[in-house]
């Protein structure tokens, strides 16, 4: 196989490379955010959080887990997923590795890689919860094993390595491992699907990137397979899994909300390779309702502490908001397969809003402690962690090193270290920016190379400035996404204005070096009001800057406020205030009374004051403090 693979040579470096799909992804050698928002985060990634997570699995024993399995040691550190943590922080390592080249970054993958490998069995197995001495047998526990999962994340970080580097043994191993489960779980195999989703975008890409139909082949099965009561729903019930309906068949997104979205994303993959318009459609049709109905003004899904799963329709309360920071990642991973496949930019403005408000709130400013779950409300201070101890994940009230579950930080690693591959695609006639970053691109469409310098310090201001470097003669299209909450952005094309409607600028002509198109978007604070179908959100009102979510931190308020106190007045437009805004309010006096309900409403004694609200992902920097987004209007009838 590896000769197979090496006359391949090394393919395009992005995670996801369909066969045919509207819109061609660029890879991170053609893509390089060079500063930025995101290129400072991507520094920290490389900087810090890489190592972090080698430090966490290194002293927790999750690491040697697969040393004890190659030596015949069945104990096992951790929870059944462990593994999963490794192949996640290789994957990162080996973006990484496409994106800068770094050393220690390849030193470490081989070496962690090594410790990994050794612990395959000779048939391809690879987990060292399961099949050793004193455990369990292999897929004894479908339900909540993790086996499948766990190999669906090698697979992942294998398809990393084999783009950014070439096949190596840990290439080999994931697909020794993807070899089993097709044996043992094909047509003529176990008849059974894995309680945690991912193995199935994990075998659609290790398709795609191998050109072995047999992996494509097992995720449509997969994904097929599900739905219609292969696992035992116990008291969690079948929508956990969402082994309730088959996929083609369901209405919006349900249950465990990092599962459904790890398995949209396998499924839109499948839609994808197999032309199947009838999924794809599902799939739509589920994104849209999802977002419609199932999604938080942060981009951030699951609003349930139980069963970490999608609420009903319009269930979307701020203080109990889940919002795993995994589920901000599964939430990405989906819309960008329908955003190749159908090349609307609604996709590419959820993935924005994803990654400014859950991805990028989930470290901190430093890269080593993480938010797990993104409520939009705190109305008790947090507690300060421990550098050294493991959190439990939803209890955590402020960001934490590091979690009993630990799945999301090395999910927020390999985000980040992938990042340049969602800025932009191209298609024969021209190339498409969708998110903006300082960065160069450089990529051949049919007319001939195209070079291009995005220059912008988005979002701390709404410009953005494409200047061409290189580009054919014949003409050609360079799109701009014009996200949706942009209404009123300008742009001119080397100084003269250009009209912008609709969700993309298309700039068609034949370019010449230092042609230069810019767009400007409006990043005037505004109001944003929920649909009044959110119970938990009637009479409130929140601020938005450009893609930022803001927020009001009680450290940015006189000592002794309460954000429970606080009232807006959305007629008094919010004012800019560099990266945030400024506000004027009311805080209520309102004293405990016996009873906390009244036949009339309480008058109560009310002080004006006017505070700074920041962005939402950099709260609880400072120190533990209380925190809400949503504001409540200012009820005149109480006053
Ligand atoms: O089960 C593995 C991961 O742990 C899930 O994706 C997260 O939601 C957390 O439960
Ligand atoms: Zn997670």
């Amino acid at each position: 196989m590896t000769d197979q693979l090496q006359r391949r040579g090394v393919q395009a470096p992005a995670p996801v490379m369909p066969s045919a799909s509207k819109l061609t992804p660029l890879g991170l050698d053609e893509v390089r955010i060079t500063g930025g928002f995101w290129g400072d985060r991507q520094q920290v990634n490389a900087d810090n959080t890489l190592p972090h997570i080698l430090d966490w699995i290194t002293r927790l024993g999750w690491l040697e887990n697969f040393a004890r399995m190659a030596r015949g040691d069945g104990t096992h550190d951790g929870r059944e997923f462990a593994d999963s943590e490794i192949h996640k922080l290789l994957e990162g390592l080996a973006w990484e590795i496409g994106r800068t080249g770094d050393e220690w970054a390849e030193r470490t993958f081989q070496e962690v890689s090594a410790v990994v490998v050794a612990a395959q069995a000779p048939d391809g197995y690879l987990d060292t919860n399961f099949g050793g001495p004193g455990q369990r047998p292999r897929y004894s526990d479908l339900e909540w094993g993790h086996e499948l999962y766990c190999a669906g994340h090698m697979i992942q970080a294998a398809v990393a390595r084999l783009r950014t580097h070439g096949s190596d043994p840990y290439v080999e191993a994931a697909i020794r491992l993807a070899d089993h489960i097709v044996r043992e779980f094909g047509p003529q195999g176990r008849n059974g699907v894995c309680g945690h989703p991912e193995i199935e975008v994990a075998l659609a890409e290790l398709g795609r990137a191998t050109g072995d139909r047999r992996y494509l082949e097992q995720a449509r099965l997969f994904v097929e397979r599900r739905g219609h009561g292969l696992l035992d729903e116990g008291e969690i019930g079948a929508a956990y899994f969402q082994d309730d309906v088959p996929v083609r068949e369901a209405e919006a997104l349900r249950g465990h909300a990092v599962r459904a979205l790890y398995l949209s994303s396998g499924a839109a993959d499948v839609a994808d390779e197999f032309g199947d318009e009838e999924l794809a459609e599902a799939l739509r049709a589920q994104w849209a309702t999802t977002v419609a109905r199932r999604t938080y003004l942060t981009g951030g899904m699951g609003s349930r502490h139980e069963g970490e799963a999608f609420g009903d329709d319009f269930e979307l309360p701020s203080d109990r908001a889940y919002s795993e920071t995994c589920a901000g990642v599964g939430s990405i991973m989906f819309s960008w397969r329908l955003l190749l496949a159908e090349g609307e930019e609604r996709y590419a403005d959820l993935i924005e809003r994803t990654l400014f408000n859950v991805v990028a709130t989930s470290p901190d400013e430093d890269g080593t402690a993480f938010f797990y779950v993104n409520p939009l409300q705190r109305n008790v201070p947090g507690t300060a962690g421990n550098d050294d101890t493991v959190s439990p994940r939803a209890s955590s009230s402020l960001r934490a090193p590091w979690f009993a579950v630990s799945c999301c930080p090395p999910n927020v690693a390999r985000t980040l270290a992938s990042m340049a591959a969602y800025v932009a695609t191209k298609t024969d006639d021209g190339v498409q920016l969708h998110q903006y970053a300082p960065a160069t691109i450089r990529t051949p469409i049919a007319a001939g190379e195209v070079g291009l310098r995005v220059e912008t310090a988005y979002p701390e201001n709404g410009v953005i400035r494409v200047v061409v470097d290189e580009s054919p003669a014949e003409e050609w299209s360079l799109s701009l996404r014009v996200p949706a909450w942009a209404a009123g952005a300008t742009a001119t094309v080397n100084g003269e204005p250009v009209e912008v409607s609709g969700d993309q600028l298309v700039v068609r002509r034949p370019f010449v070096e230092g042609d230069t198109v810019e767009l400007t978007l409006p990043m005037a604070p505004r109001w944003t009001r929920p649909d009044h179908r959110i119970d938990d959100l009637r009479g409130t009102v929140a601020v938005e800057r450009g893609p930022v979510v803001l927020c009001a931190e009680s450290t940015d308020f006189p000592a002794g406020t309460d954000l429970l106190d606080l009232e807006v007045d959305p007629s008094q437009q919010p004012v800019s205030d560099g990266d945030g805004a400024t506000v004027s309010l009311v805080s209520r006096a309102e004293s405990d009374g016996a009873w906390p309900y009244t036949p009339e409403p309480v008058t109560a004694a009310t002080a004006a004051l006017t505070a700074r609200l920041i962005p939402y992902h950099r709260w609880a920097e400072r120190g533990p403090s209380t925190m809400r987004v949503w504001l409540p209007e200012r009820s005149r009838a109480r006053d």
